[in-house]
């Protein structure tokens, strides 16, 4: 499904992470990957994965940096000399706004932050990806949250940048689609991955959606992998600015159904 194509994937940090099974899933279709670890603690984890997927191409990347981002653009040119994907897999907010009640958690600061690194960074990437990305079928992905579009409890302000970030698909999408480059969510449903360790009650969360999701399961990062796959492939060549729910169809419901 992606033969030939080179992708850049940003936020891998374990084996468990969603980007490492989109990973996983484009290498399986033909693509040839590179990746960013965001800081050294997580580069030895990074370089081993990647070499699982024969690639060559390891570089830093905090998002929060505009000079290392730059500075990944600029080694994927000289290796490449071009681009066709980048998927943008990271989310973060200070641990304190992911706890409790969303008004007395919520602070200026803590909003800022979530903000910049959980949206704005999909923004700063397609805009540095851009001048790789001419004259190809050029994709963008993001990963979402339904909490973008449903109050949950503890999500917090990570749904107010889930729903910038969701807002930033559109906005790309109309910018970069004269120039034939789309750019697309999923949102997924919740997996027990690093972002989601120290959660309160997430075992629950993933036992409620269990209970109630149409398919009565949790959902995985390969499944995630293999949506990503179609949406970055060809095949999708006239989706462009969608959210599509990667989530065993628990966003459907009005009302889960009674248990007897
Ligand atoms: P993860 O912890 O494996 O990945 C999060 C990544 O974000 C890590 O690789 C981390 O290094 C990166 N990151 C955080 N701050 C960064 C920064 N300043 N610069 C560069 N990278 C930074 O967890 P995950 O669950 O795979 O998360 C990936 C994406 O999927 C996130 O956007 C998350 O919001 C989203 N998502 C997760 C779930 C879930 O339940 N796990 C559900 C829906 C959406
Ligand atoms: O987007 C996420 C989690 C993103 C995340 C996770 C952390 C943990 C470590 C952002 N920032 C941080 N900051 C940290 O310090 N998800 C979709 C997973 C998730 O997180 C929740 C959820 C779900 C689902 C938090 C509360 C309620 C549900």
């Amino acid at each position: 499904m992606m033969h030939g194509k080179k992708v850049l994937i940003v936020g891998v940090a374990s084996p468990r992470s969603i980007a490492w099974g989109i990973a996983k899933a484009m290498h399986r279709e033909g693509a040839e990957l590179a990746f960013t670890y965001q800081n050294e603690k997580l580069r030895s984890r990074v370089e081993k994965i990647a070499e699982e997927c024969g690639s060559e191409l390891v570089l830093p990347c905090d998002v929060a940096s505009d000079t290392q981002i730059d500075d990944v653009f600029a080694a994927i040119r000289d290796h490449w000399g071009a681009l066709d994907v980048v998927v943008h897999a990271v989310g973060f907010a200070p641990r304190e706004q992911l706890e409790g009640n969303f008004a007395d958690a919520v602070t200026r600061e803590g909003f800022a932050i979530a903000h910049d690194i959980s949206a704005y960074s999909f923004a700063a990437l397609a805009k540095a990806a851009r001048p790789l990305m001419q004259g190809r079928n050029g994709a963008l992905l993001t990963l979402s949250y339904l909490g973008s579009v449903r109050a949950m409890p503890s999500y917090n302000v990570m749904g107010l940048a889930k729903a910038s970030l969701e807002a930033c698909t559109r906005y790309l999408a109309q910018s970069l689609g004269p120039e034939n480059i789309r750019a697309n969510a999923i949102s997924a449903g919740p997996i027990k991955t690093l972002a989601a360790s120290g959660i309160a009650r997430f075992r629950s969360m993933l036992e409620n959606v269990s209970r109630v999701a149409p398919l009565r399961r949790t959902i995985t990062a390969d499944e995630v992998g293999n949506v990503a796959c179609f949406l970055c492939s060809d095949y999708a060549s006239a989706i462009t600015g969608e959210v599509v729910n990667v989530d065993a169809g628990y966003n459907i419901l009005g009302m889960p159904e009674l248990e007897q």
